[in-house]
């Protein structure tokens, strides 16, 4: 039988940007904020999620390799690019709390790295744990530079559920408290005897370091199981989608200044430093003008 316990959980009303950093450092490093969005915005992300996901079950995905081999990849399904379908996923990922939150969690140009969805169908399959992006590929260690740890986080998650999640529908799993040592987790880590839940209602937000151990399990209920998965990262990480290409010039123009933050501009590299007409002071303590 599968366990059903919960994470930890606090009123949006009462939440605050200092709770959540604790609870990702050095608490169980997953925290959920009840009622954060209004049923308005659910509804509206949910339609458009379940609009996007009708026909298209090939798009990439990831950790579904026992899926990929069962051949039940058609039964979750991922909607990548939502900054370009609709207004309501901007208002997501701009919430107040939240960039507070990241402001202090990855410094004061975090930026995000993708923003999707997630949606697993009745039966669908759930996923390998793991720790997400840039950590996702951290089972070949030899691949990132010596003694990186988690002493500072290179990512933070956050999870909308627009359905349900409960131990039914496939609710994330995750091992709490295991953010503090960075290791890609193991069989012999009993993960799946280990785990919590992250439980929550539509309009809840759970945001967790992507450093934690975790994974979307199997939906094993008769209802459709989607969230929309943000993900932020310090200005200096290569971010995992290419939201600006994707979203648009034209979206780009009107986005707001937290917005362009969170695209990347407000820290312009890579340069062509060589074809920069007017030759400035770019960088430093005084008089730089980048
Ligand atoms: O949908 C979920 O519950 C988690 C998804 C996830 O961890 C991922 O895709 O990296």
């Amino acid at each position: 039988m599968e366990k059903e316990t919960v994470v930890n959980s606090v009123d949006s009303g009462v939440a605050t940007a200092d709770g959540i950093v604790e609870a990702l450092m050095h608490g169980p490093g997953a925290i959920r904020i009840r009622g954060l969005f209004s049923e308005a915005q659910i509804a509206e992300a949910r339609r458009v999620v379940m609009a996007h996901s009708e026909d298209r079950a090939q798009t990439v995905t990831h950790f579904q390799g026992q899926a990929a081999e069962e051949q039940r990849l058609h039964l979750q399904r991922r909607v990548w690019n939502l900054l370009a379908k609709g207004d309501v996923f901007s208002q997501m990922s701009e919430q107040p709390l939240i960039v507070d939150a990241m402001r202090r969690f990855l410094g004061s140009d975090f930026i995000m790295g993708s923003i999707a969805a997630n949606r697993i169908l009745p039966d669908g399959p759930g996923q390998e744990p793991h720790i997400d992006y840039p950590y996702w590929d951290f089972h070949a260690p030899e691949s990132f530079p010596l003694a990186i740890n988690t002493s500072f986080p290179l990512n933070a998650q956050v999870t909308i559920p627009l359905d349900p999640f409960t131990a039914q529908t496939g609710a994330t799993a995750f091992v709490p408290h295991t953010q503090h040592e960075l290791r890609y987790p193991t069989e012999a880590d009993r993960f799946f005897e280990r785990c919590e839940r992250m439980e929550a209602e539509p309009g809840d937000a759970i945001v967790f370091f992507g450093a934690t151990w975790h994974c979307a399990m199997p939906n094993r209920s008769v209802q459709d199981r989607s969230a929309v998965l943000i993900q932020y990262l310090p200005k200096f990480v290569k971010p995992m989608e290419d939201l600006r290409a994707m979203a648009g010039e034209a979206f780009v123009k009107h986005a707001s200044p937290t917005m362009r933050q969170l695209l990347g501009m407000h820290y312009p590299y890579p340069q062509n430093l060589e074809e920069i007409a007017v030759a400035t002071n770019a960088e430093g303590r005084r008089n730089a003008m980048r």
